[in-house]
Formats: structure tokens, C-alpha cells, sequence
């Protein structure tokens, strides 16, 4: 927005924050509610973009590695872990004063084939499996053991129709791979917290089949600490009402409730791709990039409103909602760049990609300014 010339309605937001610095930390704004959080890869600590750490502890208090931690990159063969990246992002939050979330111990995507064989490429058998789940948890966890504020145990293990996921983790150990994977993990770090993260999880039917694994650990005693709504929305969808209604419910049931991969996609999608079903994509064509070279001040307002109505609601439910985590730092970041369709130019944040405050967020820190 730097050299634009502001609409109307956003002259009196950025007025209002403007007197203490162009634009105040997103943590300071929130402290008092939630944590505020980003995720964080190779490239922002690697140096090639000198503004991105300063950026990063200047907004964020708590970071989720995007894919550093995630078996095919922490542990690609057998018996070999690279704990190099994870380790430079551990040190760079935990030198920053920031809260660390590990992300993620048991997933069926970025897991190599091989997890599931033994040595001559048989299928594991239920016992095999568990084993080898039992030592990648325990190795990992206990790399990081006190030092990480949770874990998301398990990632994405529920259908849309609210149905169990069919994956190997499913057909080769049985229902109960949930709840050794979370056993495993409180054995590894008995004072971690520990997460049930997955996506569109704020609909209903998906709604119901997480609060059944909630409801499960619970009845038979088994840590679990909260519930992760990944949060890769659009402009048109979902309704936040669903947003809503999930917070009550994950919260009445004594979860924690955390907005984990957050981010509003501005693009044309079709809706059969909306949510974040990696192994859906769709062909690049010029009509689905409309905004290549800047997005229309008229869908950043768009984009502002709906963030505005979002951050409305996580506000009203503060005390159930620990953590609100931005998929990325800047639009440059965002891996809506490039999934479902790739090479568009999308805009799904709160800062453009020369680190300049969009009016998305000048639209929530009006919202926190509003309960001052
Ligand atoms: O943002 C991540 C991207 O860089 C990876 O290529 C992708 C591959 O699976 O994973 C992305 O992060 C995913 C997250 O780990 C789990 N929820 C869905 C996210 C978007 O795919």
C-alpha cells in the first residue's frame, strides 16, 4: 500500500496505528488473547532474504517448522535422521524467546514408502509398524524434549465424511495407530503438549469424526491438549458460523483450540479444490491468475473484511483459542503460489511481499483496538 493512495475507510485505521510505529507487532497486538504464530522453512533462515528473521520476531511469537520436521526430511532412510534444519529453526525461536510447535509425527503425505516395507519390501506387519512409529516418535520428540510447546501428534486422519482416512498408518495397524501414536509421544515428552491438527475439521461431518478421537483418548485416559483448525480458507468459504460452532465444541470437550496453517486464498479455485488435499491439483491457465502483476485495491478490501470477521470471532473465544498461526510470513511465502495450480500469483496474507502491512492487517489490529 506504501505508495498508494489509501481508500477512504482504511485512512482512519491506519491513522489510528500509526502514532507508535508504521505497524505494531502482531504479537503485542494480541498478547492477552493468543499466541500468534508463523510457520518457517529453509529459505527464511537461510539468508537469501535478509528481512525475514527480523520480520519474523518482530510479528511472531511462536513458529511451526513447514516442513522441516516432517518424516521424509527428519528422517528419509531407515535409521538416518537429518535434525540440521529443525534444529537451526529451534535455535533461532528459542533465542528469540518464541514458542515452538512441532509439526508433524504421524501423517500419511511426506512419508516415504518405505515406512510401511521391511527390507525386501513387504508390507509391515501391525507390530512392525508400531515399532517403527514408536522409535521415529521417541527419536524425535526426544531430540526436541522441553523445548517444544506442543506437538501435532497426528495430521489430517479424518475424510470428509467424518470416516477414518484410508492409509497404511490405518489399514496395517487399525484404528487404535491414533492413540499409540499419541501414548508414544507423551512417553517421548511428558510435558508436551499434544495436537489433533487437520483441515476443513471446522465442518460438521469432519467436525464429528475428530471430536470421536477427542472423545476416545479422553475415555481411555490418553493426553491430547488441543485441536488444530488449519484454517486454508477462501474468500467465499467456509461460513465462519462452522468456525464458530467448532471452537464451542473442541472447546467444550477441554481442548485447546489453535488456527494452525491460516491463510485466505484472494484466487479463483474451483471448489472441489478447496482445503488442502495435496494430491488434488489442477492445470495453470491465465484465466485462473487474474491478479499476476498487483492485487485490485478492491479485492484487498475484500480480503480485509473477511480477515476482519475472522479476527471478530477469535477474539469473542480468546479464552478458547491459544494460537493463531499464519501460513507464512508474506504473500511471496505462501505456498497458495503454487497449490492447486501452479505458478499463480496469489495473495492469501497480511503483508505484501515487501513486507508492507496489506489492509487486511491494519483490519485486525483495528478489531483488537476495538476491545481496548
Ligand atoms: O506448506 C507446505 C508445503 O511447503 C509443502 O510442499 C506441502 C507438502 O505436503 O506441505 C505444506 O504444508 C502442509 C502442512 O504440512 C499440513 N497441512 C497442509 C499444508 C499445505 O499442504
Amino acid at each position: 500500500m506504501k505508495n498508494k493512495i489509501l481508500p477512504a475507510v482504511l485512512i482512519s485505521v491506519t491513522l489510528l496505528t500509526s502514532c507508535d510505529s508504521d505497524a505494531p507487532g502482531l504479537k503485542d497486538v494480541f498478547a492477552g488473547h493468543f499466541l500468534i504464530g508463523t510457520s518457517i522453512d529453509r529459505r527464511e533462515l537461510s539468508g537469501a532474504d535478509p528481512g525475514a528473521l527480523p520480520f519474523i520476531t518482530e510479528h511472531f511469537n511462536a513458529v511451526t517448522a513447514e516442513n522441516a520436521m516432517k518424516w521424509e526430511r527428519i528422517h528419509p532412510e531407515p535409521g538416518t535422521y537429518y535434525f540440521d534444519l529443525a534444529d537451526s529453526i529451534m535455535d533461532f525461536a528459542q533465542n528469540s524467546g518464541m514458542a515452538v510447535i512441532g509439526h508433524v509425527l504421524v501423517w500419511h503425505s511426506q512419508t516415504p514408502d518405505w515406512v510401511f516395507r521391511d527390507s525386501l519390501g513387504n508390507q509391515l506387519t501391525r507390530e512392525a509398524l508400531l515399532e517403527r512409529m514408536k522409535d521415529h516418535i521417541q527419536m524425535v520428540v526426544g531430540h526436541y524434549r522441553g523445548k517444544v510447546l506442543g506437538w501435532d501428534v497426528v495430521n489430517e486422519a479424518v475424510d470428509e465424511d467424518g470416516s477414518l482416512r484410508q492409509t497404511p498408518w490405518l489399514s496395517i495397524i487399525g484404528d487404535d495407530y491414533i492413540e499409540m501414536a499419541f501414548r508414544y509421544a507423551h512417553e517421548a515428552d511428558p510435558e508436551a503438549e499434544l495436537y489433533y491438527n487437520d483441515y476443513n475439521n471446522e465442518e460438521p461431518l469432519k467436525r464429528a469424526g475428530v471430536t470421536a478421537i477427542v472423545t476416545n483418548l479422553k475415555e481411555k485416559g490418553i493426553r491430547i491438549d488441543g485441536v488444530g483448525i488449519q484454517g486454508h480458507w477462501h474468500l467465499d468459504s467456509p461460513d465462519f458460523t462452522v468456525v464458530d460452532e467448532s471452537i464451542n465444541e473442541y472447546a467444550n470437550l477441554g481442548m485447546k483450540v489453535m488456527i494452525t496453517e491460516m491463510e485466505i486464498n484472494v484466487l479463483p479455485t474451483p471448489a472441489w479444490l478447496y482445503g488442502a488435499e495435496i494430491s488434488k491439483t489442477a492445470e495453470y491457465r491465465d484465466s485462473l491468475n487474474p491478479y499476476a502483476k498487483e492485487l485490485p485495491d478492491s479485492v484487498g478490501l475484500q480480503l480485509a473484511d473477511r480477515y476482519a470477521e475472522l479476527f471478530r470471532l477469535l477474539l469473542r473465544h480468546s479464552d478458547q483459542v491459544s494460537r493463531v498461526t499464519f501460513w507464512g510470513i508474506n504473500d511471496g511465502y505462501s505456498w497458495k503460489n503454487d497449490w492447486p495450480i501452479p505458478g499463480r500469483t496469489n495473495y492469501p496474507l497480511l503483508f505484501d511481499r515487501d513486507y508492507n502491512p496489506k489492509p487486511a492487517y491494519y483490519a485486525i489490529i483495528k478489531e483488537a483496538a476495538k476491545l481496548k
